[in-house]
Formats: C-alpha cells, sequence, structure tokens
C-alpha cells in the first residue's frame, strides 16, 4: 500500500512538470456570449466594457471573458498563398509581395484601439513599408526621414476621394493622423478593410498603401519564390467560426473568403489562391 502511495505521488509531481501547474490546476473555463471566448471570471464594472476585453460588457454578476484567458484555449490559423494565373513584381518599391490574411469579423468586431503607435517612413523619395496593415483606431505616425520636404495626402482606394491632407513636413519631422473606419460610405464593404493610397504631393512617384482592419486579427505575408508564394500564420485566434479573406492591393482572392473553424489549441490550416479579379469568382 505504501508503495501505490508513494508511486502516485511521484506520478502526480511527473504530471505537473509535465503539463505545468496551470494546465492542472485552470479552472473550469466559462464562454463569453459575445464570441464564444473562454475565461476564468475577472472582476469589472457592471455594465462598463472590461479593461482589454474584446467581447461582451461586464454582466451584472461582475463576470466577463479576458483575453489573457482566452489564449489558454486560443487556435492557430496557418497556410500559404499562391498566385494564380499571373504575377507579381516582388522587389522594389512598387512591389506587390505584400498580402494581409485577415478575420472578417471576430464577434461584433468591437475593439479597443490599439495603444502603440505606428509608423511609415518617408525615406529616399520612398514610403517604408509600401504597404502598412493596422487596425482601426491607430495612430499612424509619417515621419519624414529625407533632408528635403515630403507632404502627406490620403486618398481612398474605394471611393475614389481624397481623405485627409496631413500637410508638409520638414525634414526629420513627423506627422500624424489617426485612422479609423467605418466610414460612412456604403462602397466600402462591412468586414472589408477600409483601403488607403498614401502619397505625396511633392513627390508624384512615392506611393504607400495602408489597410485599416476592424479587428487586431490579421497577418502579413510576403510573396516571393518560384512558383510565386507566401506563408502566414494567425496565432491566438479565439476559438470560433469566421470568414478568412485576403487583401492585395491589385489582385483577389480566387473563390472568394473562406468559413473556417477554428478550433481550441489546434491549428487550422487554409491555403489560398489569389488572382486577376475575371479569374476570381469562380473555382476551376
Ligand atoms: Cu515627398
Amino acid at each position: 500500500m505504501k508503495k501505490l502511495v508513494c508511486f502516485a505521488s511521484v506520478a502526480t509531481v511527473l504530471m505537473l512538470g509535465f503539463f505545468g501547474l496551470d494546465a492542472v490546476f485552470a479552472a473550469e473555463p466559462k464562454l463569453c456570449p459575445g464570441l464564444g471566448y473562454q475565461s476564468d471570471k475577472c472582476e469589472c464594472a457592471p455594465g462598463k466594457k472590461c479593461q482589454n476585453c474584446p467581447c461582451s460588457p461586464c454582466s451584472a454578476d461582475k463576470n466577463c471573458a479576458c483575453i489573457t484567458a482566452a489564449r489558454v484555449s486560443a487556435g492557430t490559423i496557418k497556410g500559404t498563398v499562391s498566385v494564380y494565373r499571373t504575377k507579381v513584381k516582388t522587389t522594389g518599391s512598387k512591389s506587390g509581395k505584400d498580402v494581409v490574411v485577415y478575420l472578417e469579423k471576430v464577434g461584433n468586431n468591437d475593439f479597443p484601439p490599439p495603444p502603440k503607435r505606428i509608423r511609415m517612413d518617408q525615406k529616399g523619395l520612398v514610403f517604408i513599408p509600401h504597404v502598412l496593415a493596422i487596425q482601426k483606431g491607430t495612430n499612424v505616425e509619417f515621419l519624414n526621414n529625407d533632408n528635403d520636404k515630403h507632404n502627406v495626402y490620403l486618398f481612398n482606394d474605394i471611393t475614389g476621394k481624397e481623405d485627409v491632407d496631413l500637410g508638409t513636413a520638414p525634414p526629420k519631422k513627423s506627422l500624424f493622423q489617426r485612422l479609423d473606419k467605418p466610414n460612412k460610405n456604403k462602397l466600402e464593404k462591412v468586414g472589408e478593410p477600409k483601403t488607403l493610397i498614401a502619397l505625396c504631393k511633392l513627390h508624384l512617384e512615392m506611393a504607400a498603401y495602408i489597410a485599416v482592419f476592424d479587428n487586431p486579427f490579421f497577418t502579413m505575408a510576403s510573396i516571393g519564390g518560384k512558383p510565386q508564394k507566401a506563408q502566414y500564420t494567425m496565432k491566438n485566434v479565439p476559438p470560433g467560426k469566421y470568414q478568412l479573406n485576403i487583401w492585395h492591393k491589385k489582385l483577389k482572392l480566387r473563390g472568394g473568403s473562406k468559413e473556417i473553424v477554428v478550433e481550441p489549441g489546434k491549428t487550422t490550416t487554409v491555403d489560398f489562391e489569389i488572382t486577376k479579379s475575371k479569374y476570381a469568382k469562380k473555382k476551376g
């Protein structure tokens, strides 16, 4: 009997070491009504949104889902993006190598704006990066890193109208702009990014793209190689059913956005093809 107790104790210690304390002692997870997040209880003020909580407001019993707990049970999406029946330029300032993979809607797409400012440089008469993907509400800094004056104005890629002229910055100075969504314009569809082209009125060759997403679940990938292909990974995705889509400055996703399911702790693999509009509508 003594031997049996001893064996059980050793086995428990080994298990704790192997799975980690969190796994063994994790409380029974709760489902967040807005998102399907799983979480433990966390304190919040009734009627208010929980801090760092992207889903439902705080309930009467001070219960809300929080991201920290959601990460424990989150899943991953990964795969490849191939170029179908066309080619993209993958080098230089006008490169088409950048592709953004994103979830159209997560919960009610109501996420707090990210606290971190994102910078876009103007260096050597080029905007760097050429494609910037951000969450709505992000503050963007446009830094003039040249010894010449630069202007920044944002042109709406969908409406064809100027969104905002930020003015002109002298060398080594910055212009700032918070970029929001949704735009009231009906041409921009719910769930799809708002796409802006950043231009300089003083140097007509300067151009970059900014894609503004509703939620933080997007990732960038870079097309290269022969055949042209990009690999992407999106981590910390709350379990659920989503439309997965692609944004590229010229090409469209072949067959339209894909419905996918993300399961807790698992990886969902989704491969895409992007192509010219005329090939994009139907598969086959
Ligand atoms: Cu310029």
